[in-house]
């Protein structure tokens, strides 16, 4: 801002500078002077209904409301006169007249902000008769909601409405009955309430608020941290008190600005639930290992006894140097996590590396994105994002293809959502009809599985109409001409038959998505989770690619990431054929760079991925394994197999926060620490490392994931001296180019720092590949894919088509959030969404018990009405021990991800 743009007006009788647009209200915050103000909140769109803030502007003949009026040179104000103060005053009073107990202010909600300002301006109570009193809606498991203390400031209706765009809050009725209400007047629990709880961010007085009673106890101390759940990376503050989580708030990071989902806000206190592990567990000598859905506290007892950790660590070290020494180091595996820290994960492969000798250690990324990952690596030499979220602010057209992101990336949904208010074209890819698909301008319901014909019809109307930036393809890309050929026959016609819809919309939504300023494409699992994942992200880079739509703001490519720090883990190369920042195992040079820096031989053996383990296993190959923070016997496709191999092993170590399946099935169990007991680096989606910092202890003997780590190492022989997570993150710079200008204490300062980040004064590149692409040539390579079928198709005895993944309120195996009060309060039961058709067709109900049924397995589960889901197809999330429906899902495998088929198998539905 340049000097000479500032405006000159007199404030309570000095002259001060503004910018243009500031509001009387601003200005005068930023010099100190309080003005009550309640409507007001920063962030929101000004309302000024409540007039709290009312100042007398000279010559004026009515006072301003100074949360709207915007500054003027020469303006002379009063924030302080005694005409400003009699009508603030005023308000306050008549705005205390809604309040219960309204004739004391003292009496009200603590965190108040009408009693903060009444007490301010000396309002001892109000002259005006008291409203009528408005019974509580108590209904919500997170958010009560008492209208006694609202002021009708509409804040809870603009966070709801303009921030997270979910538009169930409104202002209805007209004068004396005004009135706040949710959709059409109902309880909240029977709303489309998705519980986010921005409104209670925003409430001024408490009128909506946390419904838990803890949640209003004073803190003794907050600390900042980030979100465990997933990928998006919100920043959060927790409110502690002794040992115990109070409550959380959004924190303004630079991927949520303070918004936060129901997961984030209200998802916490797992970490306090009574089923924690607190010490260590030895399985009892000769009890056989039983797969199981739930365990019951005395199975658990039967199966294990309680050790020191000397004991744990002790057995732990004998039996693994036993395998090694026996069968060789590719005898045994880890499983890392991507729920943990950078350094952990960084730790934990180097253990596997250096301690077992093998390069068998990978992680659930291997579930998620490898496919889109090996497309990445293959087409433009790296896996990462090319643009964060917050980039679809500066896109034109935005294209969501397989991802659900007001259910699993809500907050970053909230970026999609207000950038379409903003006039941002949306395009919906998705066999289901999502929330999401309500915001798009083209909403392409295609048939489940035939996203390359989908994709190679829209290739070939932008090559056919010659909306190509041949400047680009010339100068960035190779392969053009078999990219051409590959699609010459795809016409929309021809693959409309496939992917059901109509050539006309396939040609609108290629010529938009080719011409505009800026396209960028956001995809998720139902791209990726395919026999031909892979594919489908070939065809999405060659969109890309071909049109120009990368290497700028507001273009490119984001595989949203899932787990809150899958990015990070990877990075730290929890990947069985790359060292840390894809450096692949088999390169002779990696390999000597990285055993020189570790002073250890190492294996240029690609190691086994995760599905290949299980294989292995029951093979008789693997023999020991070492699962930090993973669920497989949940997470895995066709668990009957998965779980018979995990049982199978001659030795299990599960290090989890608690006795999740697999943990039932190790031979010791390590207690951890949960997120919040610990300090660690997070990298989120948009490769931003962020600081989560430890707010609480952990339970019992409990011990921290690093310690534990590091602990084996030495017990496998390593002479592990780490003292400070600094130090591990400091060896990790060193072996990360991405990373070595992210220094410790800059995270302490900053937070968050975004990669590559060369060095130490270098603020990092957000949006990538704007000159050239990470290749041996700088050149991209486009890669032609041609539709396939899935793996297993129906038929007349499995004649619907099975759709696995995720619902708003659970994490995937249900280990946290079914520990959580609120939301397994919100979801409490296992559910299987199916076409209202298809209910009638097969005469259940919504509510009834249903039996699912694969070549691999059955389920049971109650049924669900949900007209998104298309006839024919059944939806059902993984988070249910009880109803586990990776027992019907199929393991096999794309070729180059090694990705197994969660969103296509054949089932059938009986009604029970
Ligand atoms: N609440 C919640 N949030 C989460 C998670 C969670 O467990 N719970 N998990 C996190 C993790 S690790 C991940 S990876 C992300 C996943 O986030 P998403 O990728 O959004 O998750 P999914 O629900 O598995 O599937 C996405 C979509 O794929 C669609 N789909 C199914 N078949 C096809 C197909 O053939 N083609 C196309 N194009 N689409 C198809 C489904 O209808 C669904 O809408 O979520 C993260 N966020
Ligand atoms: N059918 C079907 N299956 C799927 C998918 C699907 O869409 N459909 N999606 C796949 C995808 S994308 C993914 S990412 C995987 C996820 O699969 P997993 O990673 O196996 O699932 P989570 O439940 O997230 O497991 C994380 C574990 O870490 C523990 N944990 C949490 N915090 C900590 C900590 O700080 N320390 C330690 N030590 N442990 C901790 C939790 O208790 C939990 O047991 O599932 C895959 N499986
Ligand atoms: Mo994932």
């Amino acid at each position: 801002m340049n000097a000479s743009q500032m405006i000159r007006l007199q404030l309570n009788g000095q002259t001060v500078e503004a910018l243009p647009g500031e509001t009387l209200l601003q200005v005068a915050q930023r010099e100190g002077i309080d003005v009550p103000h309640l409507c007001y909140k920063a962030g929101l769109e000004a309302a000024g209904n409540c007039r709290a803030c009312v100042v007398e502007v000279e010559d004026e003949r009515t006072l301003a409301a100074s949360c709207c009026r915007q500054a003027v040179a020469g303006m002379v104000v009063h924030t302080d006169s005694t005409k400003a103060i009699a009508a603030q005053k005023m308000v306050l009073e008549l705005l205390l007249a809604d309040m219960p107990n309204h004739a004391n202010p003292k009496a009200l909600k603590t965190d108040n902000e009408l009693t903060h300002w009444c007490q301010q301006m000396d309002i001892e109570g109000s002259r005006f008769d008291a409203r009528a009193a408005v019974p509580a809606d108590l209904s919500h498991p997170a958010i009560a909601v008492n209208m006694d203390h609202c002021i009708q400031c509409t804040r809870c209706v603009r966070a709801c409405r303009d921030v997270q765009v979910n538009d169930v809050i409104g202002l209805a009725f007209r004068g004396e009955h005004a009135a706040i209400v949710f959709d059409q007047g109902d309880a909240l629990a029977q709303s489309t309430c998705v519980a986010c709880g921005e409104c209670v961010q925003a409430c001024p007085t408490g009128a909506l608020s946390p419904a838990k009673a803890a949640a209003h106890q004073p803190a003794d101390k907050t600390v900042d941290s980030v979100c465990p759940y997933c990928g998006v990376g919100c920043q959060l503050t927790y409110h502690v008190k002794g040992n115990t989580i109070l409550r959380v708030e959004g924190r303004k990071g630079p991927a949520n600005e303070g918004r936060l989902c129901v997961k984030g806000r209200y998802g916490f206190d797992y970490v306090h639930h009574e089923q924690r592990l607190t010490q260590p567990l030895v399985r009892r000598e000769g009890v056989t290992k039983n797969p199981v859905d739930l365990l019951d506290p005395e199975q658990v007892n039967s199966a294990f006894r309680p050790a020191t950790w000397d004991e744990a660590l002790a057995l732990i070290a004998g039996r693994f140097k036993q395998i090694k020494s026996t069968h060789g180091g590719h005898a045994l595996a880890g499983f890392g996590s991507a729920k943990c820290s950078n350094e952990e994960a960084y730790l934990f492969q180097k253990l596997v590396r250096t301690g077992f000798g093998t390069n068998n250690v990978d992680h659930c990324t291997r579930l998620c994105h490898a496919s889109s990952v090996a497309a990445l690596l293959e087409g433009i030499g790296s896996g990462a994002v090319s643009n964060p979220v917050m980039d679809v602010n500066q896109a034109e057209v935005i294209f969501v293809i397989g991802a659900n992101p007001t259910v699993n990336h809500p907050v970053g949904a909230t970026w999609i959502k207000n950038a379409v208010k903003n006039g941002a074209k949306l395009i919906v890819a998705d066999p289901r009809r999502s929330d999401l698909a309500r915001h798009a301008t083209h909403f392409l319901q295609f048939k489940a599985d035939s996203d390359v014909a989908l994709l190679n019809a829209l290739l070939h109307v932008i090559i056919e109409e010659k909306l190509i930036d041949r400047e680009f393809i010339e100068q960035r890309t190779e392969g053009f001409d078999d990219l051409k050929a590959n699609v010459s026959a795809c016409t929309p016609e021809a693959m409309s038959s496939i992917c059901g819809i109509s050539p006309a919309e396939l040609r609108a939504v290629a010529r938009l998505y080719a011409t505009s300023s800026a396209s960028i494409i956001l995809w998720g699992m139902g791209i990726s989770q395919h026999t031909h994942g892979t594919d489908n992200a070939r065809c999405l880079i060659s969109l890309a690619l071909i049109t120009g739509q990368i290497g700028r703001p507001g273009t490119g490519l984001h595989p949203l990431r899932g787990q809150n720090n899958v990015q990070g883990a990877s990075d730290a190369g929890l990947i069985p054929m790359m060292y840390p920042d894809y450096q692949q195992v088999c390169n002779p040079e990696a390999q000597q760079r990285f055993e020189a820096l570790w002073n250890t031989p190492l294996s240029n053996t690609p190691g086994l991925t995760v599905v290949e383990t299980m294989q292995a296993i029951l093979a008789g190959t693997v023999k020991g394994m070492y699962i930090l923070g993973e669920n497989p016997a949940m997470s895995d496709p066709d668990l009957n197999h998965a779980r018979k191999a995990l049982a199978a092993l001659d030795f299990l170590v599960v290090q989890d926060i608690f006795l999740t399946e697999t943990a039932s099935l190790a031979d010791v169990v390590l207690p951890a620490s949960a997120f919040p007991e610990k300090t660690g680096t997070f990298t989120n989606t948009d490769r931003l490392v962020q600081l989560g910092q430890q707010a609480i202890h952990p339970p019992g003997q409990a011990r921290q994931d690093l310690w534990i780590i590091q602990s084996i190492a030495q017990g496998l022989g390593l002479d592990w001296q780490y003292n400070s997570l600094e130090e591990v993150f400091d060896e990790m710079r060193r072996a990360m180019h991405s990373i070595e200008g992210i220094t410790w204490q800059r995270l302490q300062g900053e937070h968050a720092l975004v990669y590559p980040c060369a060095h130490e004064g270098d603020i990092g590149q957000a949006v990538v590949f704007t000159e050239h692409f990470p290749t041996p040539n700088g050149k991209a390579r486009l890669v032609p894919a041609r539709y396939r079928k899935a793996a297993e198709t129906p038929d007349s005895e499995f004649p619907f088509v099975l759709i696995t993944g995720r619902q708003l309120e659970h994490w995937h195996t249900g280990s946290m959030t079914r520990r959580a009060s609120v939301l397994d309060a919100i979801e409490p039961e296992p559910t299987a969404l199916l076409h209202p058709e298809d209910l009638k067709a097969l005469n259940i109900e919504a509510g009834n018990t249903i039996r699912l049924q694969s070549r691999r397995g059955e389920i049971q589960l109650f049924a669900r009405a949900d007209t998104g889901t298309p006839p024919g197809h059944v939806f059902v999330p993984f988070c249910y021990a009880e109803a586990a429906i990776n027992k019907l899902t199929h393991a096999a495998l794309d070729p180059d991800g090694k990705i197994p088929e969660f969103k296509y198998c054949a089932i059938a539905v009986h009604k029970k």
